[in-house]
Parts: structure tokens; sequence; C-alpha cells
């Protein structure tokens, strides 16, 4: 079995990874990043990973990066987890890889203009002002696709949860509590309650309760806003 240490930060996209390991059921250490004290920039950390990101996920100590790899890699390597359902053929999976990439390049970078507006504009009321409507309107036509997807629900495939699931938890998690309109997608918002009390996503979510703990006893608590 190998060694398994998941590089995190609370409310980060370091979540999907993390209801994917507790998913699977497998020992894992983690190492919480203070991205507030910049120690993703850290020397030591860039070694590890040189785009200064979580998740990063040491297998027997050797980095693997990017959610997308990082989630084929724990499905092909722990194929009984069910985080993907049962492809049929090579086409199939390669629409699995899509869903993934879709999440990561289309709806992530959205994410971040949503909740991280000043990483596009430093000053701060101009940045909220514009960056952050200009990804919620952006994300509206996106957020509507997926609606009308879980109409035929309850999960991204239908009857079988997968860690697309999560990869939505956590991105209508972080817009949602910043702003972004949840109520206007109501398929979506039960899917937020229902994966909510999902025991991976509660024992993830107690997780992440942990490092923001550790944080504010710090002063690197950053609340969203
Ligand atoms: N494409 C990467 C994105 C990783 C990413 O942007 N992570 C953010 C957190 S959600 C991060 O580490 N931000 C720290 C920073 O940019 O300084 C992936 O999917 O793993």
């Amino acid at each position: 079995m190998p060694d398994l240490t998941l590089f995190v930060a609370p409310m980060t996209c370091a979540r999907v990874p993390t209801i994917a390991l507790e998913e699977i059921g497998v020992p894992f250490s983690t190492e919480l990043v203070r991205t507030a004290a910049n120690q993703q920039n850290s020397p030591e950390f860039l070694k590890l990973n040189p785009k200064g990101k979580v998740p990063t996920l040491l297998i027997d100590g050797a980095p693997l990066t990017e959610n997308v790899a990082i989630l084929s890699w724990l499905h092909r390597t722990y194929p009984d987890a069910g985080l993907l359902p049962p492809v049929s053929d090579d086409l199939e999976r390669h629409r699995q890889i899509a869903d993934l990439a879709f999440f990561s390049a289309t709806i992530h970078p959205l994410v971040t203009r949503i909740a991280m507006p000043v990483k596009f504009i430093e000053d701060k009321a101009l940045s909220f002002d514009t960056v952050r409507p200009t990804g919620m309107a952006a994300m509206k036509p996106m957020a509507a696709m997926i609606d009308e997807r879980l109409a035929n629900g309850p999960w991204w495939y239908g009857d079988r949860w997968s860690i697309v699931d999560g990869y939505l938890f956590w991105a209508w998690w972080r817009i949602t509590g910043v702003g972004f309109p949840g109520d206007e997608f109501p398929n979506i918002q039960s899917h937020q309650a229902r994966i909510s009390e999902r025991p991976s996503v509660v024992r993830a979510m107690h997780r992440e309760a942990d490092y923001i703990d550790i944080l504010k006893s710090e002063g690197l608590y950053r609340a969203p806003r």
C-alpha cells in the first residue's frame, strides 16, 4: 500500500481529493499549507510543486499535482472505491476525464474570479465591483447547464455518486459562500444538501474545521468574504 500525504489548505480545491481519500478509506496523512503566510511559495514547497498550489499528493515521497491527475490516479489505484462509475469503452473513459477537466479548467477559474477577485486586480473595491460580477455572469450559464443535468440525478452520473459530485460540491460551496445566487439553481442546491450528508464529505469537512482552528490559533485564518 503506498504511503500517501496530501498537502491541503482549508476551503480550497484540496477538499476534492480529501473527499476522494475519505471515500477510498485508506490511511493518509495531510500537511497543512498556510497560504496566508505564502507557504505555498516557500522553497521547500516549490521543490515538491513548482506551481505553488494545493492539492499536491506525495505518493511514497513522489509528488503528483493537478486535481485531474490526482483523482484519476486515485481512481485507477483504488478502482473498488467507485470514484468514477464503470465504463464500457475507452470513449466513455475519456468522457469522464472531460468531466474532471471541465471542473478543473472551466469551473475552477470562474470560482477563483468569484471567490478571490483580488487575485486579478489588487485594488479591493475594484476587484469586488468588476472581477466578481464578471465571474458570476460567466458562471450562470454553466450553473444552468449543471442544474439541467442534475434534473436526471440525484448525481452527476445519475444513480452513481462519483468524485465529480465532490468537485461540484466544493465549487458550489465556495461561490454560494460569497453571494452567488444558489437559489436560482434548485437541483444543484438539493445536490449540495444531499452530498453534505455523505460520510466522506462530513469527514473531509471535519478535517477542514480542524485546520481552520490551527490557522486561527496562529492568526493566519482569512474568512471568505
Ligand atoms: N489546476 C490546479 C489548481 C490548483 C489551485 O489553483 N489551487 C489553489 C487553491 S484552490 C491554490 O493552491 N492557490 C494558492 C495560490 O494560488 O497561491 C488543480 O486542479 O489542482
